[in-house]
């Protein structure tokens, strides 16, 4: 695979999955092939979209409606699209992303119940059938996740939500990867640190060298 898309990876699971740890670890791999490597997330990735982010994520008192928060985060995603990853990817550099659309599917689809065709009419509109080349999906209980993450910092607008939010979220991302397995690979991210690390950069590895025989 050649295409513009093939040095998109994204990172996908639910919180305290470990994907900004392991995204630091894929970007140190490929920097040291002297390529260009842009590491961004979402909501977020550029001034006025991580403006955005700290909307979506604050906690208040009015109740957000699913639809608005589905098309705040497009808003911020069109901007991430158009001002930093396209450009990157003209310019032949690896963009890693902590979330993308499928977080779309997963959170705002499978968690908030929001008609999955309302989410794949703004994926086209914005992306054009485009995709990520590669999606590594970090998989592990909720309770476990949820632990990881709240060991931290105060709870922001997405992390107040009951566990049964996430258990619905977990079985959205699931289900998307049992439908592309060939883009979106799933690792067990309960695993120690090291362990998930190994298995991350094993598959990135094998993705660059099926890249490189492709490109030959
Ligand atoms: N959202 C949405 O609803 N729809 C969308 O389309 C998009 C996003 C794009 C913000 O995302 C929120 O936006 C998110 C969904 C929503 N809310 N939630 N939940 P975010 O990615 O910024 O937030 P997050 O998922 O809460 O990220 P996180 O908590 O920072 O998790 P992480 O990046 O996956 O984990 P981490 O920071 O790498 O690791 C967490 C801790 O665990 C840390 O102390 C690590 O040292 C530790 N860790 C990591 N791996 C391990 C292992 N293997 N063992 C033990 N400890 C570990």
């Amino acid at each position: 695979m050649t295409d513009l898309m093939s040095r998109f990876i994204t990172l996908e699971g639910g919180e305290g999955v470990g994907k900004s740890t392991q995204i630091a670890a894929i970007a140190d791999f490929l920097r040291a092939t002297g390529d260009e490597v842009v590491v961004t997330r979402e909501p977020g990735g550029t001034a006025y979209a991580e403006a955005l982010r700290s909307l979506l994520l604050t906690p208040r008192e009015e109740i957000v409606t699913p639809s608005a928060e589905l098309l705040t985060l497009f808003a911020a995603r069109a901007q991430h699209w158009h001002a930093l990853i396209l450009p990157a990817l003209k310019r032949g550099a690896w963009v890693l992303s902590d979330r993308f659309v499928d977080a779309t599917y997963a959170y705002q689809g499978a968690g908030r119940g929001l008609p999955v065709a309302d989410i794949a009419v703004l994926e086209r509109w914005l992306l054009q059938g485009r995709q990520p080349g590669l999606t590594l999906l970090l998989d592990m209980p909720v309770a476990e996740g949820m632990a990881r993450a709240r060991a931290r910092a105060a709870l922001d607008r997405f992390e107040q939500e009951h566990v049964d939010f996430f258990e619905r979220v977990r079985v959205g991302y699931l289900a998307r990867a049992e439908a592309d397995s060939q883009r979106i690979r799933c690792i067990n991210a309960a695993q120690p640190l090291l362990a998930v690390q190994t298995d991350v950069l094993a598959i990135v590895r094998a993705y660059c060298a099926e890249m490189t025989g492709s490109a030959t």
